[in-house]
Parts: structure tokens; sequence; C-alpha cells
């Protein structure tokens, strides 16, 4: 029965299936960007979640888990394939992300993701209520918004965009770039990390469908309007202040630093094990400053947290690989046996040993080639309200555009990260503190609350405007080439 007055759609529901020491099965809220994101939101408003439960040929009924209505969407082991690790994580995954690695496009590909697109609006368009609101996650689910729109125009739609959007000159590559967008276009607001993601998804409109647009503002065929805007994502900071102040957590980041042989300086990544995070150029720039004896074994030790991702998709085996040989080369150059260069852990961890080694890292190292947001440069900055440690951050990261006075690299520039790593390891305590109190002003004031707050403000003015405007009128202009197509 469609009840639900607010509906989320996601590939992923916000839990995985776990069993307990004693056997017992169990959800657990699952860990990632968009989990925590959207899970302090989830809480506080009487809304239903959509979305796969992370479990191949498996069909579940809707359950609630930690007060979430969870509506599950079954996918088959050829969807997983096909729908998610191939046009998802094969296909628009590195084309979105500047093709760092190459695309690959595939027609039978595309076609799963069409059939899958479809078992998920046709869920939302079930669960949403009469004037309801359906709010769209993320890359797998393109196509949704116009899906839902044509079963259920009585409702408003959000869309949000969690990975960057490319300039035209690459997005233009896509066989099905134009289906694409009239998928996004059924969205009231399509919301982007960064304005230029905005930009260039209101150019590739302008310039392969022939849409009237002013700015921010899409106007289709049938007189109906969109917005694309940028609602830059952030964290929920409150866990991160609370773990960084426990007793417990500040022990056990002593203990690491001693774990480590009480280093002058510790280094941190903590990256999902991808080919955008720039975690290749670090490795490098590290292991030249040892090579070069700008930085000692027994001075500065690197930590490097890779949690498992996307382990069956083929780019991602070898970057695995490359990372190990890189690794366990500057290892067996310069370890001693009581220091090692580079600390590498491929798994995840808890949250509380992550805040640890926030807590721990005198600097963090934030190199991505192209990132969204990035969330690990925010929650580093939550946790210090020590006011110490030093963010070095890439340009390339949606969290550049407003963590301004981070240590600014170009991670292609390796002599330049290198001489940004030293910069960070150098920098004196007073500079230290007065660059982390202005990035925690920022990152505390701009949490996620006050995300979703503004794009769900803009949903709002959305549907006042189209309520005020009465129903759609189709407009014709010769010039407009998807008139021409249909
Ligand atoms: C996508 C976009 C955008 C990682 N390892 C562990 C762990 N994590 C947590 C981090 C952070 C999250 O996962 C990763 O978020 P990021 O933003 O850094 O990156 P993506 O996963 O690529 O997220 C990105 C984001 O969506 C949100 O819109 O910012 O640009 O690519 O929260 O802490 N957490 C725990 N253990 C780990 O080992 N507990």
């Amino acid at each position: 029965m469609a009840t639900a007055e607010f509906v989320v759609v996601a590939n992923r529901l916000p839990v995985d299936r776990v069993v307990t020491a004693d056997g017992e099965e169990i959800w657990r809220t699952s860990p990632g960007g968009l989990v925590a994101a959207l899970e302090p939101m989830m809480h506080r408003v009487d809304g239903a979640w959509v979305g796969w439960a992370g479990m191949p040929d498996t069909e579940l009924a809707p359950f609630d888990a930690d007060g979430i209505h969870l509506i599950p969407v079954a996918l088959s082991e050829r969807d997983v394939t096909e729908y998610y690790e191939g046009f998802s994580n094969d296909t628009i995954w590195p084309l979105y992300h500047d093709v760092i690695a190459p695309p690959q496009y595939h027609r039978e590909w595309w076609e799963a993701y069409v059939s899958v697109n479809l078992r998920f609006a046709e869920a939302a368009a079930a669960a949403v209520a009469q004037g309801g609101t359906v709010w769209v996650h993320d890359y797998q689910l393109q196509l949704v918004p116009e899906m839902v729109r044509s079963l259920r125009s009585d409702v408003t739609i959000g869309y949000f965009h969690h990975i960057p959007f490319p300039s035209h000159g690459l997005y233009a590559q896509l066989p099905w770039r134009d289906q694409v967008l009239r998928g996004l276009l059924g969205a009231d607001v399509v919301g982007f990390q960064r304005a230029q993601d905005a930009t260039n998804f209101v150019a590739a409109v302008k310039r392969r469908l022939g849409f009237e647009t002013k700015a921010s503002a899409i106007t289709l065929p049938d007189g109906r309007r969109s917005q694309a805007r940028a609602f830059p994502i952030s964290i929920d900071t409150t866990p991160y202040r609370e773990l960084a102040q426990r007793p417990d957590i500040r022990a056990r980041a002593v203990e690491i630093r001693e774990g480590l042989g009480n280093p002058k300086k510790i280094l941190l990544g903590v990256d999902r094990l991808d080919y955008t995070k720039g975690i290749g150029h670090r490795i490098k720039a590290v292991g030249e400053l040892l090579d070069q004896g700008r930085v000692s074994v027994e001075d500065v030790t690197f930590v490097q947290v890779a949690s498992p991702s996307r382990e069956r998709v083929d780019a991602y085996v070898h970057l695995r690989d490359e990372i190990e040989l890189a690794i366990g080369r500057i290892d067996g150059d310069h370890d001693t046996l009581g220091h090692t260069a580079i600390r590498y852990l491929h798994h995840g961890f808890p949250r509380e040993e992550m805040v640890a080694m926030y807590l721990a890292a005198d600097v963090m190292l934030v190199t991505a080639l192209r990132d969204g947001m990035n969330l690990v440069a925010k929650e580093y900055v939550a946790t210090r309200a020590d006011n110490r440690g030093v963010l070095v951050l890439s340009e390339f990261t949606g969290a550049a555009d407003e963590l301004r006075q981070a240590v600014r690299v170009n991670p292609h520039d390796i002599e330049g990260l290198k001489d940004a790593i030293i910069t960070a390891i150098e920098m004196p305590p007073a500079e230290q503190g007065k660059r982390m109190r202005a990035l925690r002003k920022r990152v505390l004031e701009n949490d996620v609350n006050a995300w979703s707050s503004s794009f769900l403000s803009a949903l709002r003015d959305a549907r006042e405007s189209r309520d005020a405007a009465g129903p759609p009128r189709p407009r014709t202009r010769r010039s407009d080439p998807s008139a021409e197509e249909r």
C-alpha cells in the first residue's frame, strides 16, 4: 500500500545481513559514504527506503530495522554482474571520473541497467503516498527519476548525484547519453556535489537535447521545470566529535602510535581501494621521499587503510596488485625490524578504530585524482578538536571547493605532492591551529543535516512553483531536436 510520505531510493539498503558469534542472523548498518550521509535523516523522518539488500537471488519482504522501513529490491546474480559491476561500476564510474580507467561499453549491460532501474522505480512508485516525495540517489539509478514520474505524476522527485558529472567532451562518449540526461530530468531538483558538476550537466542538456536553460533552471518541452544545483554533501559530525573525546579512544590513539614504534610523524590515508583515490600517487611520493632521504623510516610512518571494494571488477583486481607490489618494494627497501615505512591494511575497521587513527595521524593524505566530495577529509577535521593535524587535500575533490585552508595538491604532480607532504610534516603548531580552526568551522557548520535540509527545501520550493504554475503545457519549438526525435 502506498503510504510513505518520503521515499529514499538507493542502490543499497542501509543495512547488511551478518551472522553473530552465537549464530544469530541480524541486520547491521553498513558502512559507506551514502549511508553515513542519510542515516541520521532517515531516523528523523517517517519514511521508507527502497534498495538492494546486498544478497543476489534473494527475495525479501519489506521489514523494519532501527526504525527505518526498508523495501528490498531483488537482484539476480546476472543483474549484479551487468547492472552493478558492469554498467554502474565499469561504464559510468570510470567515465564520470574523467576516464582515469577506460570505461567499458556493452549493450547488454545497458539493457540490464534499464530493466533494474525500472524495478527500483516501480517499487518507489508503489510505496510513495499521494503527493509524497521520492529522493533518488546516485549514478546506479539515473533513469529512475523519469521512470517514477511516468508512473506517478503526482509526486515530487529529487535526485542527488554523489560522484562527479563530467564535461561534455567526455560525457559525449556514452552511447546512451541522451537517455541518461532524460532520465535525470525526471527530477524536479537534480543535485550535484560541486557547482562545476551542475554546470556540466546543464551544458550537456542544452547541447544534446536543445532544451531551454537559464542558469540552473531547465525548461522541458512540456513546460515542466527542473533545477540543477550544487548541494555539497557532508558528514554527521556528532559521532566523530563524541568518539574523539572518549578516553578509551584517545588511549587507543596513543597505543597506535606506540605500536608503530613511536615515529615523530604519522601520515594516514583512508580510502576504498579505488583507482580514483590516487593511492598509487601517494605511495610513489612517500617512496621517493624515503629514497631521497628527505624523510627517514624511524621518523615517519605512513599508514594506508584500503578497504576492499568491487573485488570482482577487473580494474580493481589490477589496482590491488599494483598497489601491493609498490608497497612491498618500498617496505622491502626501507623497513627496519622496529619500523615500517608503509603500514598497509586491506580491511575495514569499526568507526571507533577509524577515529583513533584520525587522532593518531599528524598528516591526513587525501590525494584523489577525482572525487565527488570525499567524506574522509571532513571526518578527519571533525575529530581534531585539539586543532592539530594537517589535511593534505587534492584539488580534484569536491571537498577542495570548501576546505580552502587545507594544504592543496595536484596529485599528478609528484614533486608538488612530495613538497606538500614535507610542508605538512614540518608545519608549526600555530599554523596547524590556524588552519584547523577554520576547517572545523566550515565542517561543523555545514554538516549532513544542513545538506539534507537545503536539498529538501529546494524540493519544497520546486513543488510550490509547480503547483503555482498548474499542469504542464506542451511547448513545441522547431529548434528542439527532442521533438524531432519523437
Ligand atoms: C562516494 C563518492 C562522496 C572507509 N573505510 C572504512 C570506512 N570508510 C568510510 C569513510 C567514509 C566513507 O567510507 C567513504 O566516503 P568517501 O566520501 O571518502 O568516498 P566513497 O566511498 O567513494 O563515496 C564520494 C561520497 O560518495 C558521499 O557522497 O563523498 O566522492 O565517491 O565515511 O570513513 N569506515 C569504516 N571502516 C573502514 O575501514 N568504519
